[in-house]
């Protein structure tokens, strides 16, 4: 039989090799071959030390998600991890790539671990609604102190290996050949005296006003995870070891079956899946080795930017001198922002803007294999960009739209090269949002959608195929939603009301003041377009508003009045005046879980109807739009999910 571990000896040290592609995860098979190995090297007496050291892409990225739903087969992990702590020999992790969440529990049943300066180690539970199950949040404050643990497992972020090593989680960083390295690492180490395991080191106990700060930052609405870490954690450094390993258990075992936890591990294989649809299984893309971008507002520069931070040459056309010193200037704040946050360093920021040429002649673009439009959104104008755009551009070079909703078929109507257009629908702010929402026509070329998708990966964006409607599928859903916020205010639920209960069930905003943020005259137009061109389009709620001058923040008031300086929204008088005449006197009150319920199933509703026109694939990518798109809280699974209507 195949086992996924094999021992090589090197003089006195046991080079054991882990081979479970693709990421190395912790199978009941893994499982069974680490014991045994721990088990053969203690009966091998010439042995004195064993190297675990993992082939392919990756340390062990942690237990296998696709077994989360099954009844776990012995050896659990956290025996596997006691009985590796507890073998006769010293055991050293030689990691590379990502040790992660049971990954980095069996490095912690290791005596020392060392790792490739490139590489990651964290204990990403929380991210997955659960916590981790195998002394991750008993042995880490006994490794590295209950400050790091707590940063380390309630954030679920990976941390890099050269922090890792200040903060105590791994003893040393090895330059050039891993397993060269640790194997002189071991020698070393040998002639000291060993230091004692960590199960048996002591621990701080952790302070009153440290655990209540770390509580509210952990807190979100219907996400237990992080706050149930927070609190294993706690015990961790009250009771004894064993104790405290108990109570782990418990936790992890009773989030495992968590609608949080199944909502999260779908998102999980969701975005996993996203960018290899089936239909593009057998096309190449193409290469990319510089793109244009013509328009530097804010849409534009923040393409640009996300461009450049992936290692793309970038041309930025705008039409006229000044209004490129402007588009320049603001890709320069958008890099300034990241310096800021401690994102990007000065010396990378100049090389970043380095890569960026800007040009007011389209020849500028006789290079580029793609050029994405960000331009004012207004059809005559996008047709002049691309009319431009075919005289100057390379006959194969892709030509993409970022229109949210003009139809790109109107767009590219009647100019040559029909293959190659494509629409690539980015979110403000476009160096920052996730989502890609990619737009074939109907003559596109697959190689084309293909090099869309591709993009996205190197962007490290979240693509999901949109069919053409208007509004695609997330601003089309999006529309529902606040239609049906309206009809709730009409049926006289407070504003505030609708906001707190969408608060509640864990988006950031609710509808109005989102709306407030981002302003109330971009839907405003549209709709007034649509009239325009004769469609019967009703008066919103959000019309009236918008002709009493409320356009929201930047207006001083829209669903909401603001004081100068002052973000908060106000429940506004003026508002309930001009609504008055449109509201129902009287209505019984609603519940803030009923208002949520009903907002969800019309986005959800919304969301079928998209699937069975065909304009999303598949429920899971309509999840991934309003997820990564729209705010939707990760730890509900999207609107699809949440209603029972992702399969
Ligand atoms: N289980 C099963 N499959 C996994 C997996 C996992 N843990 N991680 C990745 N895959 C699959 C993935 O679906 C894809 O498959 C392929 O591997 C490559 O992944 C007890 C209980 C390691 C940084 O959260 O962060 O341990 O689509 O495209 O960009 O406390 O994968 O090709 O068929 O992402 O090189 C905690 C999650 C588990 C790790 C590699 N572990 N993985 O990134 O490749 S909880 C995680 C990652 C736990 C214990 C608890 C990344 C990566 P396919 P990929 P990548």
């Amino acid at each position: 039989m195949n086992t996924p571990v094999s021992i090589h000896p090197q003089g006195d040290i046991a080079i054991v090799t882990l081979d479970n592609p693709p990421v190395n995860a912790i199978s009941a098979a893994v499982r069974k071959a680490l014991w045994q190995a721990v088990e053969d090297i203690d009966a091998d007496p010439t042995l004195r030390a064993a190297i675990l050291i993992c082939q392919g892409r990756t340390f062990i990225a942690g237990a296998d998600v696709r077994e989360f739903g099954q009844t776990p087969e012995p050896p659990h992990l956290p025996d596997l991890v006691d009985h590796l702590e507890a073998a006769r020999v010293p055991w050293i992790a030689a990691i590379h790539g990502s040790a992660l969440g049971g990954g980095f529990e069996i490095a912690m049943g290791c005596r020392f671990r060392v790792a490739v300066p490139q590489a990651k180690i964290g204990l990403p539970e929380v991210t997955l609604g659960i916590i981790p199950g195998a002394s991750g949040t008993v042995r880490t404050p006994r490794l590295a102190g209950v400050e790091v643990a707590v940063d380390l497992v309630t954030s679920g972020k990976p941390m890099a290996a050269s922090k890792a090593r200040e903060a105590g989680l791994i003893d040393a960083v090895i330059e050039g050949d891993l397993e060269a390295g640790a194997i002189a690492f071991a020698k070393a180490a040998l002639a000291k005296p060993l230091p004692a395991p960590i199960s048996a080191r002591p621990v701080a106990k952790m302070d009153d006003a440290f655990w209540e700060a770390k509580r509210k930052l952990a807190a979100k609405p219907g996400h237990r995870a992080p706050l149930e870490a927070l609190a294993a954690l706690r015990r961790a450094t009250e009771l004894p070891f064993d104790a405290a390993m108990a109570a782990e258990r418990e936790s992890f075992l009773a989030l495992r079956t968590s609608d949080e936890a199944a909502a999260l591990r779908a998102v999980f294989f969701a975005e996993r899946a996203a960018p290899r649809p089936d239909a593009l299984r057998d096309v190449t893309p193409r290469k990319l080795a510089q793109v244009g971008v013509v328009g530097g507002g804010t849409m534009g520069a923040g393409i640009a930017a996300a461009l450049r931070s992936a290692g793309l040459p970038v041309v930025l056309i705008e039409r006229d001198d000044h209004a490129l010193a402007r588009g320049i200037d603001t890709l320069a704040k958008t890099f300034a922002g990241a310096i800021k946050r401690g994102k990007l360093t000065e010396q990378a920021r100049d090389a970043l803007m380095e890569g960026v040429t800007g040009a007011t002649d389209y020849a500028a673009l006789s290079e580029c294999d793609l050029v994405i439009e960000a331009v004012f959104e207004e059809l005559s104008v996008k047709r002049q960009v691309f009319e431009n755009l075919i005289a100057h551009c390379r006959r194969d070079a892709i030509l993409a739209t970022n229109t949210s909703y003009i139809d790109p078929r109107e767009i590219f109507a009647g100019l040559p090269g029909a293959e190659r257009f494509i629409g690539l629908h980015f979110f403000s702010p476009a160096q920052i949002m996730k989502l890609l929402e990619i737009v074939p026509l109907p003559d596109t070329a697959p190689d084309v959608l293909a090099t869309g998708f591709a993009l996205a990966k190197q962007l490290n964006k979240i693509p999901v195929r949109a069919g053409i409607c208007e509004g695609f599928i997330g601003n089309r859903i999006l529309k529902r939603y606040r239609a049906e916020a309206e009809t709730l205010v009409r049926r006289g639920v407070p504003i505030a009301q609708v906001d707190a209960a969408m608060r509640g069930y864990g988006f950031r905003m609710g509808p109005f003041e989102a709306q407030d943020l981002g302003g109330l005259d971009i839907a405003y137009l549209q709709r007034e377009g649509a009239r325009a061109a004769g469609q019967d389009v009703p008066e919103t709620l959000g019309d009236i508003l918008v002709g009493a001058g409320r356009k929201g923040q930047k207006t001083g008031g829209g669903w909401y009045d603001y004081t100068e300086g002052d973000r908060t929204p106000q429940p506004s008088a003026r508002v309930a005046e001009l609504l008055a005449p449109h509201i129902a006197k009287d209505a019984p009150g609603l519940e803030d879980v009923q208002i949520a319920a009903q907002l969800i199933a019309a986005m959800a509703a919304e969301g079928e109807a998209i699937l069975t026109e065909g304009i999303a694939d598949k429920a899971s990518d309509i999840d991934l739009v309003e997820i990564h798109g729209y705010g939707f809280p990760r730890w509900k699974g999207g609107p699809m999910f949440a209603s029972g209507k992702h399969r």
